[in-house]
């Protein structure tokens, strides 16, 4: 800790935010030259450029989805390579093209209020160290990951795997600043908005909001977080401070947050009402043929497993043992346990776990493999959590294309 508090410093806050003001965000398209590699996503058309290192500001090679507002998947090789996913590696996900890109720590405050005691206001460095800080290892991911392979299609941003992340999230707990704020009886929601304003297509002056339930937001874990794998936050994933809900889609996660207003009601803002709504089944899911009267805010995160390593038609020899290996994540809750399926999921083994850094980290898998026959092998991989939930087969649709957590399968060729 005492280490972590050395690393960030006010001054170095304040140097990145006079780095930023250089940097024009939509300058780049002509830092696109091109010869930008292209990358092809496996789903059809999937062909995307990648961005070279430094194309966005603090940010290494990324896949780009969209410009502007800016939307950069995370290559899957940082996550063979990771445990933690690098900062400069992290993907990033905006709705609105216009969020600063320069952030005056000394102004900046997070202000409490509404129903509450004492409405208070906090800053950056009363944040940083009045309070003492908490870590919490956990996955951002944006509930539309994956939404490429969704079948049938639907529209929003085709992502492959890699519109998620693992950190270090180190902060203050919510529970600790509004404890110093005094909630009001009669309180039943709190509403978190961001620094950036709304502009078309989105319904004039709507803010980025989002909305959580008292008692979540109290439970000790959703915190105010200003650093992220130990240094502060890239400016594209929310600095100088976010919302980081453990368990659940980080469309929760709100980047640049300086509102937190305490309400005696839930709040009907486009972001809860209309926007990242799933059908309101046990799932989540929906036949895609079925229609669907209730819709609900989208939530908790699901169990997923992932093959790092070895990809689909990979050769192998026969009596030959592979260690195969990979990721998994519980989702809203730890992971109970990993299983491998060497025969297109008629039989399933458990895999041995990595380190466990704690029930919203990734973790790692693996499993020997020997296969026996020259044959085509389908290799399958199924998380199941603790709350007993697990993957599944096939399926994963609704409106949205959010949550997909289908099985991973992959053939290999044994010879
Ligand atoms: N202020 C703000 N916070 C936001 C958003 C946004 O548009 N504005 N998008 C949310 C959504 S939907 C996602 S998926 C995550 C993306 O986080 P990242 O860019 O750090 O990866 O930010 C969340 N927080
Ligand atoms: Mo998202």
């Amino acid at each position: 800790m005492n280490n972590l508090l050395t690393r960030i410093n006010r001054r170095q806050f304040i140097q990145m935010s006079a780095f930023l003001t250089t940097t024009g965000l939509y300058g780049v398209q002509r830092l696109l030259a091109k010869a930008a590699p292209v990358i092809n996503l496996p789903f059809a058309k999937g062909s995307r450029q990648i961005v070279p290192a430094g194309t966005f500001p603090q940010k290494g090679e990324l896949i780009l989805q969209r410009m502007r507002p800016p939307l950069l998947e995370t290559p899957w090789s940082v996550f063979e390579n990771n445990i933690f996913t690098p900062n400069d590696k992290f993907y990033v996900r905006w709705h609105m093209p216009d969020f600063p890109l320069t952030v005056d720590v000394t102004s900046y405050r997070i202000r409490i209020f509404g129903e509450v005691a004492n409405p208070i206001e906090i800053s950056l460095n009363e944040l940083m160290h009045d309070f003492k800080p908490v870590e919490i290892a956990a996955v951002n991911q944006c509930a539309g990951n994956s939404r490429g392979f969704v079948e049938p299609r639907v529209p929003g941003a085709q992502w492959a795997h890699g519109a998620m992340g693992n950190a270090i999230w180190t902060g203050v707990p919510l529970k600790v600043l509004l404890a110093k704020a005094g909630i009001k009886s009669g309180a039943t929601h709190i509403a978190f908005r961001s620094l950036e304003t709304g502009i078309e297509p989105f319904p004039p002056h709507t803010r980025f909001e989002k909305v959580l339930t008292l008692d979540h937001a109290l439970d000790g874990e959703v915190m105010a977080a200003y650093a992220m794998n130990h240094e502060s936050l890239p400016v594209l994933n929310g600095f100088p401070v976010r919302l980081v809900v453990p368990g659940w889609y980080s469309t929760y996660w709100v980047k640049m947050l300086t509102e937190i207003e305490v309400m005696n009601h839930p709040g009907t803002n486009y972001w809860m009402a209309k926007s990242y709504l799933i059908p309101d089944t046990p799932t989540g899911f929906v036949d895609p043929d079925a229609t669907c009267s209730k819709m609900v805010p989208v939530n908790k995160m699901n169990p997923r497993s992932f093959f790092t390593g070895i990809k689909n038609g990979a050769k192998l020899k026969v009596n030959h043992l592979t260690v195969i290996r990979g990721i998994a994540f519980g989702g809203n809750t730890g992971l109970a346990r990993v299983m491998f399926s060497a025969d297109a999921g008629s039989s399933w083994q458990e895999a041995k776990l990595g380190f466990d850094y704690g029930k919203y980290s990734f973790r790692k898998w693996e499993i020997n493999f020997t296969p026996k026959k020259p044959k085509d092998y389908t290799l399958m991989v199924k998380a199941v959590n603790t709350d007993n939930e697990e993957q599944p087969m096939f399926g994963c649709w609704n409106y949205g294309g959010y949550m997909y957590n289908a099985i991973e399968r992959i053939t290999i060729k044994a010879s």
